[in-house]
């Protein structure tokens, strides 16, 4: 390898903030062919060989183009600065060595990558995207028998913008932990969709930073799985999806059941659920359906319910649908409970029994004992007025005295409809 030019090239501002790289990574050797081409043709590369396991590559044409393996290779570590590159592995192990700075995309700011592994697995103690603030990367591992191998730290979005999609029945697993948006300003997504994909860790999975100060979702679709040994969700982060993510969940934002927006379907944690008094659960309704949380483990509750009402659905006082079920148990409760959507006097409050949560639907039918509306006054209004026994419920306190007693049990008998 030449080292006459690299004394021009390596004065980067990433030299200067990864000094602990610089022992370990050689020169760097270029990616030169913007059409792409086979890794073990010295021809693609600056130095006119392929780089080795001392060995620092760096992708940084523009524009998109693949990059073929015909068997195993190993480098120090692994750059992309621009571009659109896919590895085709044709079912080699691509292994990166270095243990601090592994694979690194847009390294600095105003850098733009994107890296798409397919065919082979991809090995690197640390995977490192969108480092910089105003840098951007994504990284995609794509179909079966792609695999991305991280033994330590993986981090989506650490200052950047950034996005990890493991679709098609890849598989991407890690070791010490997985940051999305792990720093203040970052902003990331994670996508785990289809049969087979998979996104494992032995150690936690920190969705956004856990105070609000960057954003992330993670949202794992048509039976795609996540599994960590237990996951975060920050404060101004959110966990979608209809599939699973097997790992006790803590959530200081928002869990939104569904693929996407609008989407009425289960989401099922495996595992406990702790929900802070920051964190939102996110519930869309319909004539014909709604969403919900399955939860394995033992649910506590605290923050906010968000009942979101679909295609101008208002259903009759008295509704009552599932929208949280465990088989574990339940402590706690919503410190509040909000329906959008909502006209007239309709408003929602929620009943936890036996391991499940419901909605109920009340209205003002203007009717004494009538206490969810629905025109008649039956077990239904004794059973909720129950529910709501000692509180201050507005629709279960029928003389509005601040509190639901047998004063209010006595209206609702002495309206009982005939
Ligand atoms: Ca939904
Ligand atoms: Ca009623
Ligand atoms: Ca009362």
């Amino acid at each position: 390898m030449s080292k006459a030019w690299a004394q021009h090239g390596v004065g980067t501002l990433l030299a200067v903030g990864f000094a602990c790289a610089s022992a370990s990574a050689g020169d760097p050797v270029n990616w030169t062919n913007p059409l792409g081409g086979d890794f073990s043709d010295g021809m693609n590369w600056s130095t006119g060989a392929p780089p080795t396991s001392g060995d620092q590559a760096r992708f940084n044409q523009f524009g998109t183009y693949s990059v073929n393996f015909a068997g195993a290779a190993a480098l120090d570590q692994m750059r992309l600065d621009a571009g659109a590159v896919t590895l085709e592995l044709n079912g080699a192990t691509f292994v990166v060595l270095n243990p601090v700075l592994s694979l690194l995309m847009s390294a600095t700011t105003g850098q733009m990558s994107d890296l798409t592994i397919r065919g082979g697995v991809f090995m690197a103690p640390d995977v490192l995207l969108a480092f910089s603030s105003l840098s951007e990367a994504g990284l995609t591992v794509d179909g079966a028998g792609a695999m991305l191998s991280v033994s330590d730290e993986l981090i989506v979005g650490r200052s950047g913008e950034a996005s990890i999609t493991v679709t098609n029945g890849a598989s991407v697993s890690f070791v010490t932990s997985a940051s999305l948006a792990s720093m203040a300003g970052a902003n990331a997504e994670a996508f785990v969709s289809g049969m087979d994909s998979t996104l494992t860790g032995s150690g936690p999975l920190l969705i956004g930073e856990e105070f609000g100060g960057s954003t992330a979702s993670l949202l794992i679709t048509d039976s795609g799985i996540c599994s960590a040994t237990n996951a975060v969700i920050g404060r101004a982060s959110t966990l979608a999806g209809d599939s699973m993510l097997m790992a006790p969940v803590v959530n200081n934002g928002t869990v939104s059941p569904g693929a996407i927006a609008e989407d009425l379907d289960t989401l099922t944690i495996d595992g406990a659920y702790e929900q802070a008094s920051t964190g939102e659960l996110v519930v869309e309704i319909n004539e014909s359906g709604e969403d919900l949380l399955h939860v394995t483990g033992d649910v506590t509750l605290a923050g906010d319910l968000r009942v979101e009402l679909l295609d101008s659905y208002l259903p009759p006082g008295g509704t009552k649908r599932v929208i949280l079920t465990t088989d574990g148990s339940i402590s706690g409760d919503f410190d509040d409970v909000t329906l959008n959507g909502a006209v007239g006097t309709l408003d929602v409050m929620v009943q936890i029994s036996n391991g499940v949560v419901e909605a109920l639907f009340v209205a003002d039918s203007g009717q004494l004992g009538d206490i969810t509306g629905d025109g008649v006054v039956n077990a239904l209004d004794i059973a909720t007025l129950l529910s709501f026994w000692g509180t201050d419920n507005e629709a279960a306190d029928q003389n509005d005295s601040g509190n639901v007693d047998a004063a209010d049990l006595a209206i609702v008998i002495g309206n009982w409809t005939l």
